[in-house]
């Protein structure tokens, strides 16, 4: 029988977070794991019946053969078409335009993005919509209530299709055709930047250094960069994608991308650096002997978007996830613009860039877009800042200087504290929670605590509630503790706090980053009473 109707029982714990379905590999690649979640998205979704689906992840193992299994599945409930990554490989920006340019009605992207991959590390999935973008909540909700009662899935019966090359071929009556999925990517970047312009800048000497980190971003980096703009061969290192990414850990920041940054703290530093992860969606920003933090990151682009060509008419609106810091606001305020503060996870920019309320969105973990897709986008925030450093002749650091003088400096860090315990870390915030309105008027450590609650979303586009979205303190004189359990990880749980402390004295611009926090780091330690709780003394990242 060509397709075959199987039976399964419900699993349990398959509810999607912060980016869709993170899991061991291990766990994936049990029997009907995968085939389990991906009928719950189909029926989800309203079913794919005649509907194109784009189809690609960060190549990590287990990838090729999770996408062998969706393509039997669409193919058996009914989809016209899939477009596959060649290779299965594609970005999750690079799917977000895919899914857009070519009018198909979503996709599903492979990868644990930041996670690490291999059989003993992470995978993932996730369904991304005909805007491009993340599955609402109230949509990933209505998945997971389909995995609690799954009774079947469908599936044909075929062989495998060669991923690896360009063209189309056929599973019962859908099409799927394997394209470059670098070309259409990079046809939309040419489109918003003065690629003459960041051409000249390389032929002038400009060095970058781009560590793609052996994740997804390396055949696009090389094409774009090295390719179309003529950047020395060399820029990009680690750029042949791989199933363990090289057994590093693809997270873009001071801690992983340690290489980077020592060089570019080093004698003979480039003029920019830049990591991107494993999916391609976030990026670590570096000058010679500056690290960029991504809130400032956000802050500057919101500031010189103008200066390309794709964004010359100026900006709609900003967004920002609340535990980003404020930085981003004060440049919002000068332009006259409205700045919208989200919970974390890119699916809760998508309805403000299609109602058109923004154009530019960020996280501090490294991740910002703007309205040409749906996701937030490494190479696209690279490419931006080069057309910004074009425009000004200006250093990173000149331009991070001009940005601190001008709107003041918004000292920012983010610790987390790993795979600890589930239950101690839920003491810790529900620790907190309990005291949060008490707090008001008193001051730990010379702060006086301003506003204290639990960060609530109401969507201003489609007027959905999102609660539990982090606990945040604000206190007097322009500092913050935001204290949330993270929702990609698959061990334990991890508590990350979020650090801030604005600073509008010009003596006081270039301290460094956690001495200028202590204060702030001690009340939020003091207040979450976190080293009693979980026994712990020390961030396992600080970033
Ligand atoms: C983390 C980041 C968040 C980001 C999410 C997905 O989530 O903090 O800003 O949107 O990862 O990014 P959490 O719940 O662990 O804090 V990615 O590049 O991992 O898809
Ligand atoms: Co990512």
């Amino acid at each position: 029988m060509p397709i075959q109707m199987v039976r399964t029982n419900p699993i349990e714990g398959q509810k999607p977070g912060t980016s869709g379905l993170r899991k061991k590999t291990a766990v994936f690649m049990r029997p009907h794991y995968l085939e389990n979640y991906v009928q719950s998205t189909f029926d989800g979704i309203g079913g794919v019946e005649g509907k194109t689906l784009v189809v690609g992840g960060d190549g990590r193992y287990f990838n090729d053969r999770a996408i062998q299994v969706i393509l039997r599945m669409a193919a058996a409930n009914g989809a016209a078409k899939c477009i596959v990554g060649q290779g299965g490989l594609l970005s999750t920006p690079a799917t977000s335009n895919l899914i857009r340019q070519r009018g198909a009605d979503g996709g599903l992207i492979l990868s644990a993005s930041h996670n690490p991959g291999g059989p003993e590390a992470d995978f993932g999935l996730k369904y991304n919509g005909e805007n491009g973008g993340p599955a609402t909540e109230t949509m990933t909700d209505k998945i997971f209530a389909i995995t609690k009662k799954l009774t079947d899935y469908k599936i044909a019966a075929a062989s495998d299709i060669d991923l690896d090359v360009i063209g189309t071929s056929k599973i019962e009556g859908m099409e799927i055709e394997i394209a470059d999925p670098v070309t259409d990517y990079a046809t939309l970047m040419k489109s918003l930047f003065d690629f003459d312009k960041i051409r000249a800048l390389f032929a002038d000497g400009f060095t970058v250094r781009f560590d793609a980190m052996h994740a997804v971003t390396g055949p696009y980096a090389h094409a774009i960069l090295e390719g179309m703009l003529g950047a020395a061969k060399g820029t990009v290192v680690n750029g042949v994608p791989s199933p363990d990414f090289g057994g590093g850990h693809p997270d873009p920041n001071p801690i992983w991308a340690k290489d980077l940054m020592d060089k570019m703290h080093g004698p003979v530093a480039p003029d920019f650096g830049a990591a991107s992860d494993g999916d391609g969606d976030r990026i670590m920003i570096l000058g010679r002997g500056i690290y960029v933090t991504p809130s400032d990151g956000l802050a500057v682009l919101a500031a010189k978007a103008h200066l390309a060509p794709g964004y010359k008419g100026g900006l709609a609106g900003v967004a920002r996830s609340m535990p980003t810091s404020r930085a981003v606001d004060r440049v919002a305020d000068v332009l006259g613009i409205s700045c919208f503060e989200t919970p974390t996870g890119w699916k809760f920019f998508g309805n403000l860039l299609d109602a058109g309320k923004v154009t530019l969105c960020g996280e501090e973990s490294a991740g910002a877009g703007s309205d040409h897709v749906r996701e937030k986008d490494g190479l696209w925030a690279l490419l931006l800042w080069l057309n910004i450093l074009a425009e000004t002749q200006q250093s990173v650091a000149e331009i991070m200087a001009d940005l601190w003088s001008t709107y003041g400096r918004c000292y920012y860090s983010r610790h987390d504290y790993e795979n600890v315990d589930s239950d101690k870390a839920n003491a810790v915030m529900d620790g907190l929670r309990a005291k949060l309105p008490s707090l008001i008027g008193t001051t730990v450590y010379g702060l006086t605590v301003e506003a204290a609650d639990e960060f609530a979303y109401d969507d201003p586009v489609d007027g959905s509630r999102s609660t539990g979205q982090g606990l945040r303190i604000v206190f007097k004189a322009g500092a913050r503790a935001v204290l949330r359990l993270s929702g990609t990880g698959t061990e334990g749980a991890t508590i990350r706090i979020y650090l801030e402390q604005l600073e509008k004295d010009a003596e006081k611009l270039d301290l460094l980053p956690q001495d200028a926090l202590a204060d702030v780091c001690k009340a939020a330690m003091h207040l979450s009473d976190l080293v009693t709780q979980t026994g712990r003394s020390k961030p396992d990242v600080i970033t």
